[in-house]
């Protein structure tokens, strides 16, 4: 099961691969669930006989031991033991703490924003005292793939958008960021831009004037997030996908021919699909036949969940396995 593309990140051969969604510095859960599924650490890494993990991005901001999720997951892939997708918060982490260029608003690709500056928090709090390890890995997201395709299944961190994956294959022949597109990921309306807000933070529709969304997570929201699985979806409660639900009765509220447009579809008739970034909650389903999402709010005392892929072409709700956070169990990842 490996891919042949000649500049696509080479999935090591495996048996199977153990597919982990975000975990946002959960280390000692991350570490129960790999346990879990017969993982072992040896010589520093941790290894099984014969699967691989493929992480699916999300590994720093907000928890309790970013650092040392970063040095588990890192090891493995530097070990050839799991590889590791981009999501939206290496993206921040990276444009946060990359100078900007002359001629640039602000003096990094990322403002340093009060908003910017709250969700990276805990993670350079973290690396206060170990600079010089935060420099590598910084240097290391800048390699990571931005999804994975095989001929038997996708990953990507939020939305699948075939038509820019295509575009970055055949004019930059990559599957990474590039120098140039780094700097274009912080300029709407770019491709670099557009390039980044779909794989790793999804779609978005816009909320009426005058109406916002107070999140869970403290933050205030303009916008809400919409997946891309509806075959024929009419209004907002059709393709609305967060934890948050629509203020008032916007659940009803029809679709313009303008959102109707821009919204994705990823077929049920295509190969599997694996996502993380959507905080979904509860027991662990396919949101599709052919779409798992491995996000289960772990940090948010949710679950760590991973899919075990073992080369099905119907993906089956039972090959989830999961780690409850539990609030009271002194040890885990929510008592720092
Ligand atoms: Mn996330």
């Amino acid at each position: 099961m490996a891919t042949n593309k000649p500049f696509q990140s080479q999935l090591p051969e495996a048996a199977g691969y153990d597919l982990i969604g975000d975990i946002h510095g959960c280390a000692h859960t991350l570490k129960r669930l790999l346990f879990q599924m017969d993982y072992r650490k040896s010589n520093g890494v941790w290894r099984h006989p014969e699967r691989k993990v493929i992480f699916l991005g999300d590994i720093v901001d907000r928890g309790p031991r970013i650092r040392e999720s970063l040095e588990l997951v890192y090891s493995m892939v530097q070990a050839g033991e799991a590889v590791c997708i981009m999501g939206n918060h290496e993206h921040n982490a990276l444009t946060y703490c990359t100078p900007a260029p002359e001629g640039f608003a602000d003096d990094y690709l990322r403002s340093h924003n009060p908003r910017h500056t709250r969700l990276i928090k805990e993670t350079l709090e973290q690396f206060e005292t170990a600079q010089d390890e935060w420099a590598i890995y910084l240097d290391w997201f800048k390699t990571l793939p931005l999804y994975l395709e095989t001929d038997q299944f996708r990953v990507v961190h939020a939305t699948w958008n075939d038509r820019f994956i295509r575009t970055l294959q055949e004019h930059y022949q990559t599957d990474t960021l590039t120098d140039e597109l780094l700097i274009e990921s912080v300029q709407p309306e770019s491709f670099g831009f557009r390039l980044m807000e779909h794989l790793t933070r999804g779609s978005h529709i816009r909320l009426p004037d005058g109406v916002q969304i107070y999140g869970g997570d403290g933050f205030s929201r303009r916008t809400f997030r919409t997946h891309f699985w509806a075959e024929d979806p009419a209004t907002y409660g059709d393709v609305i996908f967060q934890p948050d639900n629509l203020p008032g009765c916007l659940e009803d509220q029809p679709l313009t021919a303008l959102e109707k447009e821009q919204l994705l579809y990823y077929s049920r008739h295509d190969r599997p699909l694996f996502i993380g970034h959507y905080w979904c909650e509860g027991v662990p389903a396919l949101v599709t036949p052919n779409i798992a999402c491995l996000d289960y709010s772990a940090v948010k005392y949710g679950k760590l969940a991973c899919y075990r892929f073992s080369g099905e072409t119907q993906l089956d709700a039972s090959n989830f396995v999961w780690i409850s956070v539990d609030r009271d169990w002194t040890s885990n990842d929510t008592s720092v």
